[in-house]
């Protein structure tokens, strides 16, 4: 059955942080006016689509609507299991032990509390950017030190800068490494032997890693995802995140999953959460699942053309923008520093100049400025619009 990402499906009146959380998430609530009305803007900002979740999750989710009871609820069924290890068996070739599993209303209420369980007062955590500001968000939370290594970029190219990794994984004092694979915002899919040499690493030197892996059902045709966990089976220091929220577009369900495998560490998770689940949010992840595959596979095709769509319109209209098709995600890192050397708020400059709501290189932690995230997880129509417009405030 061939499903519609064409379609623009009308988001008003459902609290969605993406048409009406705006205002607070990219210009901290201030009291700011645009040239726009709010329904003007085009959306490239936040990390959910525009495209309808598959049938086969709302189906499920209707089904469990109709047992019409809704009381406390938590993931005890195997087959929720079943569907997820198989799921991981088919696309990653690896699978978790079932008592490892977890359940969190988020990957990141799950990294705010990792932080705090994995890591002593005066511990430092490390991660590499550009990042996805949360990790830093988590770590500032519990006041540890954040540690940065910088990833080398040649041309849009983003590779880890390994002898600086070790060095800073040598601090005593780095307890923990918060790992992006594949990473946000680069859209780096990394290969095995940068895994292999980031494990290698954390684990000689005793550093726990959380390898986030929320964006890895969503590669360009052709990647292959490595879970880091799959190249270590010998150590239980690797806690693996992974969710239906990014690939199946149903992140306000809040069901994520978290593969714990040491012990202590799980237990002290399992006595410190209320670790119940929202009803429909178990029947939307299993059946995404169970039934989710070809739905992805129609996805991942608009996707890799709406990156072609993007490259070709850059490469015509904003030549000096350096840009590469990323591996993974449905998001496009782009420097755009050539056109705009001193603008310090670029999402302010493209609310304000061109109606479109991106997410500027300040976002991102460091290592990141000049550059625009654009989410092309939209309809073609309205990607052309929003470059159209982009290009437009840049060239004028
Ligand atoms: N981890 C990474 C690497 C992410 O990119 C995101 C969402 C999350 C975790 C959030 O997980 P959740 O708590 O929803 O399970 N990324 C977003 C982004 O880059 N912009 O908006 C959301």
């Amino acid at each position: 059955m061939p499903y519609n990402f064409d379609e623009i499906i009308d988001r008003t009146g459902t609290n969605a942080m993406n048409t009406d959380g705006f205002r607070d998430y990219l210009f901290q609530g201030a009291d700011l006016t645009f040239p726009y009305a709010d329904d003007e803007f085009i959306r490239m900002w936040v990390a959910d689509m525009e495209f309808a979740s598959p049938p086969e999750v709302i189906q499920a989710v209707k089904a469990r609507l109709d047992k019409r009871i809704f009381g406390y609820t938590k993931v005890f069924d195997p087959k929720y299991y079943e569907a997820l290890a198989h799921w991981t068996q088919k696309h990653y070739d690896w699978t978790f032990q079932k008592e490892h599993l977890v359940t969190s209303n988020g990957i990141v209420p799950a990294l705010y509390d990792l932080v705090d369980y994995l890591c002593q007062p005066d511990d430092k955590v490390l991660i590499v950017t550009p990042s996805y500001a949360f990790f830093k968000h988590a770590v500032d939370y519990h006041h540890r030190e954040l540690v940065t290594s910088d990833l080398a970029n040649q041309a849009g190219y983003y590779t880890i800068n390994f002898d600086d990794l070790e060095a800073k994984a040598k601090d005593e004092k780095v307890s923990l490494c918060i790992f992006c694979n594949p990473h946000n915002p680069s859209g780096r899919v990394w290969t095995r032997e940068e895994l292999q040499r980031v494990g290698d690493i954390c684990l000689e030197n005793n550093v726990w890693v959380i390898s986030d892996e929320i964006h890895c059902d969503l590669l360009r045709n052709g990647e292959t995802h490595t879970p880091l966990a799959k190249l270590f089976p010998e150590t239980d220091r690797i806690i693996t995140c992974m969710a239906p929220s990014k690939t199946f577009n149903m992140a306000g369900f809040m069901f994520s999953n978290v593969i714990i495998p040491n012990e202590q560490i799980r237990a002290v998770w399992q006595a410190r959460h209320y670790a119940l689940d929202n009803p429909l949010s178990i029947a939307a992840a299993q059946a995404a699942y169970q039934y989710g595959d070809e739905w992805v596979a129609q996805l991942k095709s608009y996707l890799d053309d709406n990156f072609a769509f993007l490259k070709e319109y850059l490469d015509r209209h904003l030549p000096q923008a350096i840009f590469r098709i990323p591996e993974a995600t449905y998001l496009a890192w782009v420097d755009i520093g050539a056109y705009l050397p001193e603008e310090q708020n670029l999402s302010l400059f493209f609310a304000q100049n061109a109606g479109v709501l991106l997410e500027g290189g300040n976002m991102f932690v460091a290592n990141s400025d000049g550059h625009i995230r654009l989410n092309v997880a939209c309809p073609r129509s309205v990607l052309e619009e929003g470059l159209k417009r982009i290009s437009h405030a840049l060239l004028r």
